[in-house]
């Protein structure tokens, strides 16, 4: 804001200056920028016109590779025949397609699906419907909320007080109060280079008795975890791990919620984590690879006594919650077209199928220098560095630099390479994706 006697600030020096970026280092961006102007497939193309490997499948979302035309054609024709329509109060035909189909796919009984437009709104629905849910069934005394250290949950204010990555939170001091955080279960010490998922640590999910013991199980309303953590560098869930958090949470009549944004839809192998570790929880949150990431959209499973909870009450609207674009209905089409090319495809089978193939090749970088840890299951991939001497961050922010240089896209968080590959990866760009990361890794040593 100016005032009268106050001159703008006037750093305007490209056609880059006025989108302020999401999660990014602005200046230093905008200094150096990396632009993406196509994709087909596997690949990016580049502003300057080279094929960028995708390694993350954009931001853990398009899982079917980019450029389906099943999904373009399904949109082009949904925005010309109804290209809005309300969902409150009002209905169109294919958010409720959408939902039974998801219900086909969801843990048997999570067959009420509320849909929202991104993973942020999944996440604070969860939350509300998990307090109202409390209050529907006469427990109104539990509204006390835990989450988990290194928890990434989006940026609603639901999803930083429950989340657990620091710097998402330090500068929003105002959060919500009476919530509690179970420690992370990454533990290098004793679990690094572990094949598949880390033996040691399912005694970190003891932590939620010692809350219960703490609050009293009648203060606390719901758990809320990513089963595996992709956000804070690929955590694992300890063998063991999630089946005690889900015998505690229902010993006490806690529900549990599975923050399935990034795992969802295939990325460790099963439409959902829940179904991969047998582990089923009340609700799970999901966006991304619901629509490959081609238009915005998010959903919230829910198990249908939760739903039959809030149907008991009187007459009228049982949930005061929903977005004007809940159910819309060209997200809907891009779902729905997402989703026929995943079973079609089989592309959540390809997860398991080239699991071990996976693991073997980012194995491979074991002796690389610095590499501290490395961490797969399905096909998402964690790559842990020691921090180098010029502060934590640094080293992995070079690879990953060094790593779009080589024509190869990655994520990194701290130190730690992360890798999620669209589920049409074929070996060959698996060895490709493994041999740009270890000249990177070694360029930046
Ligand atoms: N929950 C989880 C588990 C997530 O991973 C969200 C919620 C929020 O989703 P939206 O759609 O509101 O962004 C996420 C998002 C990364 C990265 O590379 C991860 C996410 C988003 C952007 C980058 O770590 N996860």
């Amino acid at each position: 804001m100016t005032t009268d006697n106050q001159t703008p600030p006037n750093r305007k020096t490209s056609h880059l200056d006025d989108f302020w970026m999401p999660f990014t280092a602005n200046r230093q961006f905008k200094a150096k920028p990396r632009l993406l102007d196509s994709a087909e497939g596997m690949y990016f193309t580049s502003d300057d016109g080279r094929k960028v490997l995708d390694g993350t499948a954009g931001l853990w979302c398009c899982n079917a590779g980019h450029g389906r035309r099943e999904i373009t054609e399904a949109v082009s024709r949904q925005i010309a025949k109804l290209d809005f329509a309300p969902t409150f109060q009002m209905g169109h035909p294919l958010p409720f397609e959408l939902a039974s189909r998801l219900a086909e796919i969801a843990p048997a009984g999570l067959n009420k699906v509320f849909f929202t437009n991104s993973g942020s709104e999944s996440v604070d629905t969860a939350l509300k419907i998990a307090l109202a849910y409390q209050r529907a069934i006469g427990q109104g005394t539990r509204t006390r909320l835990i989450g988990r250290e290194l928890g990434y949950h989006g940026v609603g204010f639901g999803g930083i007080s429950v989340g657990g990555m620091l710097n998402n939170r330090r500068a929003f001091p105002l959060q919500l109060p009476g919530v509690d955080h179970l420690p992370h279960t990454l533990d290098i010490t004793r679990n690094a280079f572990s094949r598949g998922l880390p033996e040691f640590g399912s005694d970190k999910a003891e932590e939620l008795e010692r809350l219960v013991s703490l609050h009293g199980a009648e203060n606390i309303a719901a758990v809320i975890v990513e089963p595996m953590s992709g956000s804070a560098g690929v955590i694992l869930p300890p063998l063991g791990y999630l089946q005690r958090l889900r015998e505690i949470t229902r010993k006490h009549g806690i529900l549990l919620i599975f923050d399935e944004v990034i795992t969802g839809f295939g990325r460790v192998g099963q439409a959902f984590a829940a179904q991969r570790w047998g582990v089923t929880p009340d609700l799970i949150t999901t966006a991304k690879g619901l629509t490959n990431g081609a238009i915005p959209m998010g959903a919230v499973l829910v198990d249908e006594n939760i739903f039959e909870a809030f149907m008991q009450g009187p007459d009228g609207i049982e949930l005061f919650h929903g977005y004007t674009y809940s159910g819309h209905p060209v997200a809907c089409a891009a779902a729905l077209a997402t989703l026929n090319i995943y079973q079609r495809d089989r592309l959540f089978d390809r997860a398991i199928e080239l699991e071990g193939y996976w693991q073997d090749a980012l194995h491979s970088l074991r002796d690389l220098p610095n590499v501290i840890d490395i961490r797969a299951i399905g096909l998402v991939g964690g790559v842990q560095l020691a921090p180098s001497g010029q502060g934590a961050g640094k080293r992995g922010y070079q690879v990953f630099e060094q790593c779009f240089h080589n024509d190869l896209m990655v994520r990194v968080t701290g130190d730690t390479l992360a890798m999620s590959p669209p589920l049409i990866v074929e070996k060959t760009q698996i060895d490709t994706l493994v041999e740009k990361l270890a000249d990177s890794i070694c360029q930046a040593s």
